[in-house]
């Protein structure tokens, strides 16, 4: 008898491109068939056979209170009983803009905007207009979402379907994207020597999580800093990812690093679609209407989704939110490498704040090709094993995992026992 998620699949596939809405969530990076969830809360989900897991992507990052917060779920069903979109200006909005202005102070004015995408792809032409220049560069194993001269060796699901330049995007679109290695600062010297007045703006994951998680080292973002304020180019953190998930002030809060411009999504939705750019007064304000550089969303803004936010954002807020959620994310982590030690499989992992990086090679990665060394395979029968016991990773090896508050100590140790069988079929 097959079961409802195969039977799910197979009519998803009838209608929709792969049977999903998006490519990652379609396991074809770890095979077998996606589990279609019919609810969550707090740390689990179920699936359409009724089936139990810990949920270690939080919706890859927004459900960091954990899935159906009382407080979130009252939040939502009140602003909607209110009536889900205008079109016009709400209070909602102007409470989350000086929200993001106070807890993020490199951001002095924001937009918000409907996704990553959205959120980077606007930040991006921001740059090319208050700069006139051309030339971006990104970071190998980075991702920012499809905008196409960011679909350029993309992480996340490109990396993961080993496509590193999406087709359909012309040559003319992406000659100005210049696509260097994640913590090399001699090449970014170079690169800036050479071309450095040409460049409009540099993006940066400044916690990559797309190609499993990889820090950036503290020196190279500064020189990055440096280099980006001698040659005038704007400097833009792309914090969708690590925003309010590796500190309440993100990835610039830990490294003491003030960009030009931010993009900010996922917590700030508390799962619905809410995300945002921003940063320097002088150039936001270059955003139409008031400014030359054109950007616009019919649901930017919703109130729904700015209710879900602002109610996710007063949460993290809590006295010790983040040591707590830091230390359930070590003791996963280090729960982890212990299992894996006991059984003499060769893994490690990281950790940042309430985001993790599961990887089987020897050292934790610094780089992109430290990370595609990396034993796929391994990591593949480890995820297969622990989605049938109830545990349910990221479904590829190129993305980084998300513990929420939910995730106590009972739940961090049945994952951990769940591994250890796990890792003693691998060692087997
Ligand atoms: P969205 O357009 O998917 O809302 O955001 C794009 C984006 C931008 N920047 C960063 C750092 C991101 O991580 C993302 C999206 N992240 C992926 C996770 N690998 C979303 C999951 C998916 O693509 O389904």
């Amino acid at each position: 008898m097959t079961s409802k998620n195969q039977d799910l699949f197979a009519r998803a596939q009838l209608t929709t491109p792969g049977g999903v809405n998006s490519p990652v969530r379609a396991f074809r990076s770890v095979g077998g068939t996606p589990r279609f969830i019919t609810r969550a809360e707090g740390p689990y989900f179920w699936d359409a056979d009724d089936c139990r897991y810990i949920d270690y992507i939080g919706s890859w990052g927004p459900a960091i209170v954990g899935h159906a917060h009382p407080e979130v779920v009252k939040a939502v069903q009140q602003a909607a009983a209110r009536g889900l979109s205008f079109g016009a200006p709400t209070e909602g909005e102007v409470l989350m803009a000086e929200e993001i202005c106070r807890l993020v102070p490199s951001v002095e004015q924001v937009r918000l905007v409907s996704s990553g995408t959205e959120a980077t792809m606007s930040a991006l032409r921001l740059a090319r207009g208050a700069t006139g220049r051309d030339k971006i560069v990104k970071f190998e194993g980075c991702y920012h979402g499809h905008a196409d001269s960011l679909l350029v060796k993309a992480g996340s699901g490109l990396l993961t379907f080993g496509n590193p330049t999406s087709a359909g995007v012309p040559e003319d679109f992406i000659k100005h994207t210049l696509v260097l290695d994640y913590n090399n600062s001699r090449q970014l010297e170079e690169t800036f020597k050479s071309i450095g007045h040409d460049i409009a703006c540099v993006i940066i994951e400044p916690v990559a999580g797309n190609m499993n998680l990889v820090r950036a080292s503290s020196e190279f973002l500064h020189t990055l800093r440096r280099l980006c304020t001698e040659y005038g180019t704007v400097l833009i953190f792309d914090e969708v990812m690590s925003g309010f998930r590796v500190a309440l002030g993100g990835a610039q809060a830990l490294h003491g690093i003030r960009p030009d411009l931010t993009a900010l999504g996922k917590v700030i939705g508390g799962g619905l679609p809410v995300a945002a750019f921003g940063g320097r007064a002088d150039l936001m304000q270059q955003m139409a209407p008031i400014g030359a550089v054109y950007q616009a969303g019919t649901l930017s803004g919703n109130p729904v989704a700015v209710a879900a936010g602002m109610t996710t954002l007063k949460l993290i807020q809590a006295p010790g939110f983040y040591d707590s959620l830091g230390v359930q994310t070590t003791k996963l982590v280090q729960g982890l490498t212990a299992a894996a030690k006991e059984a003499g499989v060769t893994f490690c992992a990281d950790s940042v704040g309430g985001m993790f990086g599961l990887y089987f090679s020897a050292t934790v990665p610094t780089t992109y090709a430290e990370i595609m060394a990396g034993d796929k395979d391994k990591f593949n029968l480890f995820f297969h094993a622990m989605l049938d016991a109830g545990v349910y990773f990221a479904p590829a090896a190129f993305e980084a995992g998300f513990v929420s508050a939910q995730h106590d100590d009972a739940v961090i140790d049945a994952t951990i026992a769940a591994a250890r069988t796990a890792f003693a079929q691998l060692a087997g």
